[in-house]
Protein backbone atom coordinates (compact mmCIF):
# COMPACT_ATOMS: atom_id res chain seq x y z
CA UNK A 1 0.00 0.00 0.00
CA UNK A 2 1.35 3.42 -0.51
CA UNK A 3 2.84 5.17 2.34
CA UNK A 4 2.66 8.95 3.04
CA UNK A 5 5.25 10.51 5.95
CA UNK A 6 3.75 13.36 7.14
CA UNK A 7 0.54 14.65 8.36
CA UNK A 8 -1.02 18.07 8.19
CA UNK A 9 -0.76 20.69 8.84
CA UNK A 10 2.92 20.38 6.91
CA UNK A 11 2.77 20.19 2.87
CA UNK A 12 2.20 16.56 3.72
CA UNK A 13 -1.42 18.11 3.07
CA UNK A 14 -0.83 18.60 -0.79
CA UNK A 15 -0.15 14.93 -1.04
CA UNK A 16 -3.01 13.91 1.03
CA UNK A 17 -5.33 16.02 -1.10
CA UNK A 18 -4.32 13.90 -3.79
CA UNK A 19 -4.69 10.80 -2.56
CA UNK A 20 -8.19 11.54 -1.21
CA UNK A 21 -8.94 12.73 -4.67
CA UNK A 22 -7.71 9.97 -6.73
CA UNK A 23 -9.61 7.70 -4.15
CA UNK A 24 -6.03 5.78 -3.50
CA UNK A 25 -5.92 3.99 -0.42
CA UNK A 26 -2.74 4.78 1.45
CA UNK A 27 -1.41 4.61 5.26
CA UNK A 28 0.09 7.85 7.09
CA UNK A 29 2.78 7.77 8.97
CA UNK A 30 3.17 10.44 11.60
CA UNK A 31 6.55 12.14 11.69
CA UNK A 32 6.93 13.89 14.99
CA UNK A 33 8.90 17.22 13.84
CA UNK A 34 8.79 18.18 17.11
CA UNK A 35 10.74 15.61 18.95
CA UNK A 36 13.50 15.36 15.71
CA UNK A 37 12.28 12.36 14.19
CA UNK A 38 12.83 13.80 10.59
CA UNK A 39 16.28 13.37 11.47
CA UNK A 40 16.68 9.95 12.17
CA UNK A 41 18.90 7.49 10.12
CA UNK A 42 15.74 5.64 9.23
CA UNK A 43 13.66 9.28 7.70
CA UNK A 44 17.38 10.23 6.49
CA UNK A 45 17.74 7.12 4.10
CA UNK A 46 13.74 8.11 2.65
CA UNK A 47 14.33 11.95 2.59
CA UNK A 48 18.09 13.02 3.05
CA UNK A 49 16.76 16.56 3.73
CA UNK A 50 15.17 15.67 6.60
CA UNK A 51 11.88 17.03 5.57
CA UNK A 52 8.01 15.66 4.99
CA UNK A 53 6.01 14.80 3.01
CA UNK A 54 7.67 11.42 1.84
CA UNK A 55 6.07 9.09 -0.54
CA UNK A 56 6.78 5.59 -0.97
CA UNK A 57 4.67 3.59 -3.71
CA UNK A 58 6.40 -0.02 -4.45
CA UNK A 59 9.88 1.03 -4.73
CA UNK A 60 10.01 4.62 -5.53
CA UNK A 61 10.67 6.98 -2.73
CA UNK A 62 9.94 10.48 -3.35
CA UNK A 63 10.02 13.32 -1.54
CA UNK A 64 9.35 17.45 -2.43
CA UNK A 65 5.38 17.86 -2.26
CA UNK A 66 4.53 19.38 -5.78
CA UNK A 67 6.69 16.53 -7.02
CA UNK A 68 4.72 13.85 -4.77
CA UNK A 69 1.66 15.81 -6.51
CA UNK A 70 3.07 15.30 -10.22
CA UNK A 71 3.75 11.94 -9.88
CA UNK A 72 0.12 11.00 -8.32
CA UNK A 73 -1.52 12.48 -11.63
CA UNK A 74 0.95 11.19 -13.74
CA UNK A 75 0.53 7.24 -11.92
CA UNK A 76 -3.19 7.49 -11.28
CA UNK A 77 -4.97 10.12 -12.92
CA UNK A 78 -6.73 7.97 -15.05
CA UNK A 79 -9.01 7.32 -11.92
CA UNK A 80 -10.11 11.19 -11.58
CA UNK A 81 -13.28 12.01 -13.37
CA UNK A 82 -12.91 13.66 -16.83
CA UNK A 83 -8.84 13.29 -16.43
CA UNK A 84 -8.10 16.70 -15.63
CA UNK A 85 -5.47 16.52 -13.27
CA UNK A 86 -2.51 17.16 -15.96
CA UNK A 87 -3.88 18.97 -19.20
CA UNK A 88 -3.15 16.86 -22.45
CA UNK A 89 -1.71 19.75 -24.52
CA UNK A 90 1.52 21.04 -23.76
CA UNK A 91 0.55 24.36 -23.88
CA UNK A 92 -1.73 24.09 -21.00
CA UNK A 93 0.58 21.90 -19.64
CA UNK A 94 3.42 24.73 -19.27
CA UNK A 95 0.71 27.02 -18.17
CA UNK A 96 -0.06 24.80 -15.77
CA UNK A 97 3.77 24.01 -14.47
CA UNK A 98 4.07 28.12 -14.82
CA UNK A 99 1.87 28.56 -11.69
CA UNK A 100 2.96 25.21 -9.74
CA UNK A 101 7.07 26.96 -9.91
CA UNK A 102 4.90 30.80 -9.22
CA UNK A 103 3.13 29.66 -6.37
CA UNK A 104 6.17 27.56 -5.10
CA UNK A 105 8.76 29.84 -5.17
CA UNK A 106 7.29 33.40 -5.54
CA UNK A 107 4.33 32.72 -3.20
CA UNK A 108 5.79 29.91 -0.56
CA UNK A 109 9.17 31.05 -0.15
CA UNK A 110 8.08 34.39 1.14
CA UNK A 111 6.09 32.59 3.29
CA UNK A 112 8.90 30.04 4.58
CA UNK A 113 10.78 32.90 5.30
CA UNK A 114 8.21 35.06 7.59
CA UNK A 115 7.50 31.11 9.15
CA UNK A 116 11.36 30.97 9.99
CA UNK A 117 12.28 34.00 11.12
CA UNK A 118 9.35 34.09 13.58
CA UNK A 119 9.41 30.60 15.21
CA UNK A 120 11.63 28.30 13.60
CA UNK A 121 15.04 29.96 13.34
CA UNK A 122 16.67 30.18 17.07
CA UNK A 123 15.80 33.42 18.55
CA UNK A 124 19.30 35.33 17.70
CA UNK A 125 18.53 34.79 14.35
CA UNK A 126 15.41 35.62 14.07
CA UNK A 127 14.67 39.32 11.92
CA UNK A 128 11.71 41.24 12.31
CA UNK A 129 12.81 43.18 9.16
CA UNK A 130 13.42 39.74 7.60
CA UNK A 131 9.63 39.48 8.19
CA UNK A 132 8.56 42.59 7.07
CA UNK A 133 10.57 42.37 3.65
CA UNK A 134 8.89 38.64 3.29
CA UNK A 135 6.05 39.64 3.80
CA UNK A 136 6.10 42.32 1.45
CA UNK A 137 7.35 40.38 -1.18
CA UNK A 138 4.55 37.46 -0.59
CA UNK A 139 1.90 40.30 -0.71
CA UNK A 140 3.46 41.53 -4.21
CA UNK A 141 3.14 38.12 -5.84
CA UNK A 142 -0.14 37.10 -4.32
CA UNK A 143 -1.30 40.39 -5.99
CA UNK A 144 -0.34 38.54 -9.21
CA UNK A 145 -2.48 35.61 -8.73
CA UNK A 146 -5.36 37.63 -7.73
CA UNK A 147 -5.05 39.28 -10.44
CA UNK A 148 -5.12 36.11 -13.07
CA UNK A 149 -7.99 34.69 -10.78
CA UNK A 150 -10.55 37.25 -11.58
CA UNK A 151 -13.06 35.03 -13.14
CA UNK A 152 -11.80 31.60 -13.16
CA UNK A 153 -12.66 28.71 -10.80
CA UNK A 154 -9.07 27.48 -11.39
CA UNK A 155 -5.69 28.05 -11.85
CA UNK A 156 -5.24 26.61 -15.45
CA UNK A 157 -8.20 26.18 -18.05
CA UNK A 158 -11.49 25.43 -16.83
CA UNK A 159 -11.04 21.81 -15.10
CA UNK A 160 -8.78 21.07 -11.93
CA UNK A 161 -5.29 20.53 -12.37
CA UNK A 162 -2.39 19.99 -9.63
CA UNK A 163 -1.34 23.44 -9.61
CA UNK A 164 -4.90 23.80 -7.96
CA UNK A 165 -4.02 21.40 -4.91
CA UNK A 166 -0.46 23.11 -4.52
CA UNK A 167 -2.14 26.82 -4.55
CA UNK A 168 -5.04 26.21 -2.25
CA UNK A 169 -2.19 24.76 0.60
CA UNK A 170 -0.47 27.88 0.04
CA UNK A 171 -3.24 30.33 -0.40
CA UNK A 172 -4.42 28.56 2.84
CA UNK A 173 -1.48 29.59 4.81
CA UNK A 174 -1.03 33.02 3.46
CA UNK A 175 -4.22 33.62 4.19
CA UNK A 176 -3.13 32.37 7.85
CA UNK A 177 -0.74 35.69 7.60
CA UNK A 178 -3.36 37.97 6.56
CA UNK A 179 -2.12 38.18 3.29
CA UNK A 180 -5.01 37.51 1.63
CA UNK A 181 -7.24 40.25 3.26
CA UNK A 182 -6.83 42.49 -0.16
CA UNK A 183 -7.59 39.52 -2.28
CA UNK A 184 -11.10 38.31 -2.64
CA UNK A 185 -11.11 36.39 -5.93
CA UNK A 186 -8.37 34.37 -3.97
CA UNK A 187 -10.75 34.44 -0.82
CA UNK A 188 -13.20 32.70 -2.71
CA UNK A 189 -11.08 30.52 -5.04
CA UNK A 190 -9.47 28.94 -1.70
CA UNK A 191 -12.89 28.32 -0.07
CA UNK A 192 -13.89 26.83 -3.17
CA UNK A 193 -11.26 24.45 -2.84
CA UNK A 194 -11.41 23.25 0.61
CA UNK A 195 -15.50 22.72 -0.22
CA UNK A 196 -14.34 19.77 -2.33
CA UNK A 197 -15.44 16.48 -0.76
CA UNK A 198 -11.34 15.35 -0.67
CA UNK A 199 -10.22 18.50 0.81
CA UNK A 200 -8.10 17.38 4.37
CA UNK A 201 -8.28 19.70 6.61
CA UNK A 202 -7.05 23.25 6.73
CA UNK A 203 -4.07 24.34 8.70
CA UNK A 204 -6.31 25.91 11.20
CA UNK A 205 -8.33 23.13 11.37
CA UNK A 206 -5.36 20.63 11.81
CA UNK A 207 -3.24 23.04 14.60
CA UNK A 208 -6.66 22.61 16.22
CA UNK A 209 -6.93 19.47 16.19
CA UNK A 210 -3.19 18.75 17.53
CA UNK A 211 -3.80 21.15 19.88
CA UNK A 212 -6.69 19.52 21.21
N1 LIG B 1 10.16 21.83 -0.57
C1 LIG B 1 9.74 20.85 0.37
C2 LIG B 1 9.64 21.48 1.74
C3 LIG B 1 9.28 20.46 2.79
C4 LIG B 1 9.27 21.08 4.18
O1 LIG B 1 9.84 22.16 4.43
N2 LIG B 1 8.65 20.36 5.12
C5 LIG B 1 8.61 20.82 6.49
C6 LIG B 1 7.21 20.64 7.06
S1 LIG B 1 6.01 21.55 6.12
C7 LIG B 1 9.54 19.96 7.32
O2 LIG B 1 9.53 18.75 7.20
N3 LIG B 1 10.37 20.58 8.18
C8 LIG B 1 11.20 19.86 9.07
C9 LIG B 1 12.46 20.58 9.36
O3 LIG B 1 12.75 21.58 8.68
O4 LIG B 1 13.16 20.14 10.28
C10 LIG B 1 8.38 20.25 -0.07
O5 LIG B 1 7.59 20.96 -0.69
O6 LIG B 1 8.14 19.05 0.20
Amino acid sequence: MIKLYGTPPTRALRAMWLLNELDLAHEVIPVDLLSGAQRTPEFLALNPAAKVPVLVDGDLVVSESAAIQLYLADKYGDRFPGGGLVPDNPEDRARMYRWLFFVATEIEAPLQRIASHMFLYAPEDQSADEIALARRDGARMIAVLEQHMHGRDFVVGTQVTVADFSAAFVLDWAREEALLDDAPALRAYLKSMYARPSAPATIAESMAALDA
